[in-house]
């Protein structure tokens, strides 16, 4: 597809502007040298809302589609550390709704559960184990809203649905519009993934724009069948909104491209290796990554990288899909790391 068709059929679904323009593309001359590959980062942490993140993108179609639909407040779930769900409650404020944040975990108001209340969402927590285990409480509140006449719309954890995943097509054309005018010829696209919407836009809009740029998903510590499921509904739901055919990207395909192993034993651990990581990449290129998604995301490149499952000589763009109010939700296990 060509990308000015990718972006006018972008620019015909409903959206609001929330990124305060195209985020840069900048080389990590230090961590180039050391590794041998020329290595560049997508800065989506300067998205300009709130903190910054790949949430950003999603809700600039998500709260469009809030508004088409007369939504007058938005309900979303998510672990007490979300930088999603304080992207949300940031959307909604700046375009006048209300926001109803359902979480879990323990109440501490620091990180981004301080930034929920600084904003004055409405936060409520629930003694759950995991985020999907959030979705009931969510349509409970959603019938308790309409029985008082309001009109909520409810937004899945981390905003992946085919709505958000928009947000990451775009992100795709901007790469590859970036990418041209850099002179500059990706071998691989990697970015952290959890609730898959960030991963299926990037895999799907490069798959339909540049299919030779390998686009790799590094998990996170979420089940890994769970997670292929996941992006596999989403790569469905989204080519059949964008019309475009159902199967162009097979299981196989999708199984090859989504990386395990850097998971630390699962979702939400803050481990030492990394911390260390985190510390080292701050010290080499002067920019933070977060404990929970793209220290993981990042300490999996490095990895492929030393093995040279990523070649020496590659080009590679690492998408800094944001979460620095992780490194103060977890202050006090990371300061006991330095
Ligand atoms: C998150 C997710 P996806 O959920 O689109 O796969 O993105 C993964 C991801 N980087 C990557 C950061 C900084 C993220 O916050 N965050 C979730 C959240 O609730 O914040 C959805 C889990």
């Amino acid at each position: 597809m060509l990308l000015t068709e990718l972006k006018q059929k972008l620019d015909s679904f409903p959206q609001v502007k929330l990124l305060w323009g195209a985020t840069p593309i900048v080389r990590a001359k230090n961590l180039s040298k050391e590794t041998g590959v020329e290595l560049y980062i997508k800065r989506d942490d300067l998205t300009g809302l709130a903190l910054g993140g790949n949430k950003t993108r999603k809700l600039e179609f998500i709260m469009g589609e809030a508004l088409e639909k007369g939504c007058d407040t938005v309900i979303t779930a998510g672990a007490v550390h979300s930088n999603h769900v304080l992207q949300t409650a940031a959307a909604a404020k700046k375009l006048g709704l209300d926001a109803v944040l359902v979480l879990r975990g323990k109440e501490e108001n620091k990180g981004n559960l301080l930034m929920d209340r600084i904003i004055n969402a409405e936060v409520r927590i629930y003694d759950v184990e995991t985020s999907r285990e959030l979705k009931d409480y969510m349509e409970e509140i959603a019938e308790e809203l309409a029985e008082r006449g309001k009109k909520p719309l409810i937004i899945p954890v981390g905003g992946s649905n085919p709505t958000g995943v928009l947000g990451y097509l775009r992100a795709a054309a901007e790469i590859v519009g970036q990418s041209n005018s850099m002179g500059l010829e990706f071998d691989y696209v990697v970015t952290p993934t959890s609730s898959g919407g960030t991963q299926t836009g990037i895999l799907l809009g490069l798959k339909l724009l540049e299919p030779k740029i390998k686009a790799l998903g590094i998990g996170v510590g979420d089940p890994r069948e769970e997670l292929l499921d996941d992006v596999g509904r989403l790569i469905k739901e989204t080519a059949e909104i964008l019309n475009v055919d159902e199967g162009i990207v097979s299981r196989d395909e999708l199984e090859a491209c989504t990386i395990d192993g850097y998971g630390f034993g699962g979702y939400g651990t803050v481990v030492r290796e990394v911390i260390d990581l985190i510390k080292y990449i701050a010290g080499q290129e002067g920019f933070y990554l977060d404990p929970v998604y793209t220290g993981k995301g990042f300490y999996g490149l490095m990895d492929m990288i030393r093995k040279q499952v990523i070649p020496p000589g590659s080009k590679v763009l690492f998408v800094h899909t944001g979460g620095l109010g992780g490194i103060f939700q977890y202050e006090d296990i990371i300061a006991g790391m330095l």
